[in-house]
């Protein structure tokens, strides 16, 4: 998703004035732009930094929220919003030895600040998803030897990074509204034309043209690949032609033939793990320096105090880089103690599968709300566009609660079992939960195997949530609210 998408909209003089340098800046540009947000808004003083939340409990008989840090803070609540991201808790791999390597080892997601340099080194790399996809080109630029070890292959495109041509980012802003509302109004988050026909029924022409269009031109990746068709998504024939023109793009690239169908997906359908994006990914399997394992033929066994040992031999390494992902959309809330009423530990109610009413709220905890929890659009669409809906929902249901006498709001059990239900249906009618991934828990051992994102589309769901709130925050208790709260002046501010 490109800067001009996937930057904020709330404020009209922030985005016309923020200048983006390129399609996907560099951190450095991302990190500027967070600093900007943070002093043009003020924001720093409202935050406490370096301090881990360890437990948010509700006390029943004082109806506010106690919350614990690992500063030893107990901060009293009467709404508590869980922002916590969805790809924020990282997730080291469950391998035996880890801690006996006698090299450095770095996580993709707390990769230190001052960098890494890894000129001269054996460096081997542990995981293929979308971190390692970016950082092992680079890594073999500068290691001596590279060494990648690969469980399951990705499907990755083209990034096509690049500046912004002059002009073009000051016609987007000329018209800046009215794109972002066609992307608030979207299936994923971004301005984007639906597709008409399913794949089956066009030419291989014009299903090589779509496809083509999301390899070398890709202005929005997922869209231009998950919406190639109607069906792509839903349709294991139609998938397959677009995970075909895929594996054929790979076979073109790579010199060696065995390395290239080791690095081509086989067993799930495109899109159903998150598309990777690349700049020259499968190219570095053509430099001298770089060697792939298939852990598939030869298992992991061990990391020793020398290297990885797989099932066939020990393969010796300095540097070692765990790029093994997260535990994505639950694991930061289930990382705190959070306990609602009676006590009841969310891990517990969340044992089979997180259960929520829109992605916002859970039944038995009362005012606490979730920023892009699981049930809602989130991953599977722009996240700033995401996140930014869901903060003014919640804003808005607070000053509604508050200007009308209600004490505690929270789902109703029958709210949230039928919001459940129906996120399983549309789902299920997806080939989402045909591949393992993070999307489906799988990725972490013990993990109930659920489909957590909402695949409704963004549009849809913004329209229920509205819907939602016109109608005095139907499917919501609300405890201690003046009978007839719920009708008359019901419309929130800012519905928009
Ligand atoms: P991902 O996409 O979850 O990738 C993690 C990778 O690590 C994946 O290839 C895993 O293989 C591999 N992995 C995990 N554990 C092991 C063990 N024990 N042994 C070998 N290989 C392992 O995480 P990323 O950080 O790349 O990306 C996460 C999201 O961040 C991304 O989708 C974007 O939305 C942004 P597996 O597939 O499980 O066989």
């Amino acid at each position: 998703m490109n800067s001009l998408d996937y930057s904020y909209s709330f404020d009209p003089d922030l985005q016309q004035e923020w200048h983006w340098t390129e399609k996907y800046p560099t951190q450095p540009e991302i990190l500027r732009y967070a600093d900007h947000v943070a002093d043009r808004f003020d924001l720093r003083r409202d935050i406490r930094f370096r301090t881990r939340v360890e437990s948010t409990v509700w006390d029943d008989d004082t109806e506010r929220w106690v919350v614990r840090t690992d500063a030893g803070d107990e901060v009293s609540a009467r709404f508590v919003v869980h922002a916590s991201g969805c790809l924020s808790i990282y997730k080291r791999p469950e391998i035996p030895g880890l801690e006996s390597f006698r090299g450095p080892s770095y996580h993709t997601a707390r990769w230190p600040h001052e960098g890494v340099d890894f000129t001269g080194q054996r460096v081997g790399v542990i995981g293929t998803g979308s971190s390692a996809i970016q950082a092992i080109p680079l890594i073999a630029q500068q290691a001596a030897e590279l060494t990648v070890f690969q469980r399951t292959p990705n499907f990755a495109i083209p990034a096509n990074n690049h500046e912004y041509p002059p002009g073009h980012q000051e016609a987007v802003k000329a018209r800046y509204d009215e794109h972002r509302e066609r992307a608030r109004a979207s299936m994923l988050g971004v301005p984007y034309e639906m597709p008409e026909r399913s794949a089956l029924e066009v030419d291989e022409e014009e299903r090589r043209r779509r496809y083509e269009n999301a390899w070398s031109n890709a202005d929005n990746v997922l869209a231009d690949m998950y919406l190639a068709f109607t069906d792509t998504l839903s349709d294991q024939a139609s998938n397959d032609t677009a995970s075909e023109f895929v594996r054929q793009r790979i076979r073109e690239i790579v010199a060696d033939p065995d390395v290239a169908e080791t690095l081509c997906p086989k067993d799930y359908p495109i899109c159903t793990k998150r598309l990777c994006v690349a700049t020259g990914y499968y190219e570095t399997y053509n430099r001298e320096n770089v060697r792939l394992v298939d852990l598939r033929k030869t298992p992991l066994v061990e990391i020793s105090p020398a290297g990885v040992r797989t099932t066939e031999r020990e393969h010796e390494l300095d540097a070692l880089v765990l790029a093994t992902g997260f535990d994505a959309q639950t694991g930061a809330l289930t990382a705190i103690d959070i306990r609602g009423r009676g006590g009841l530990p969310l891990r517990e109610k969340w044992s089979a599968g997180p259960r929520s009413y829109l992605g916002i709220g859970v039944a038995g905890f009362p005012n606490m709300f979730v920023v892009t929890g699981p049930q809602s659009p989130s991953v599977l669409t722009n996240m700033m566009t995401a996140i930014e809906q869901h903060v003014e929902w919640i804003s808005d249901c607070v000053a509604w609660v508050r200007d009308h006498g209600v004490r505690t709001v929270e789902p109703t059990a029958e709210a949230e079992a039928d919001w459940v239900a129906h996120n399983d249906e549309v789902g299920n009618a997806t080939l989402f939960p045909t591949a393992n991934s993070w999307y489906m828990g799988s990725n972490v051992e013990g993990k109930p195997r659920v489909f957590m994102p909402y695949i409704g589309g963004f549009g849809p769901y913004r329209d229920r949530c509205a819907e939602v709130a016109r109608n005095g925050y139907e499917g919501f208790l609300l405890d201690g609210a003046p009978s007839g709260a719920r009708s008359g002046d019901a419309e929130p501010a800012g519905m928009s």
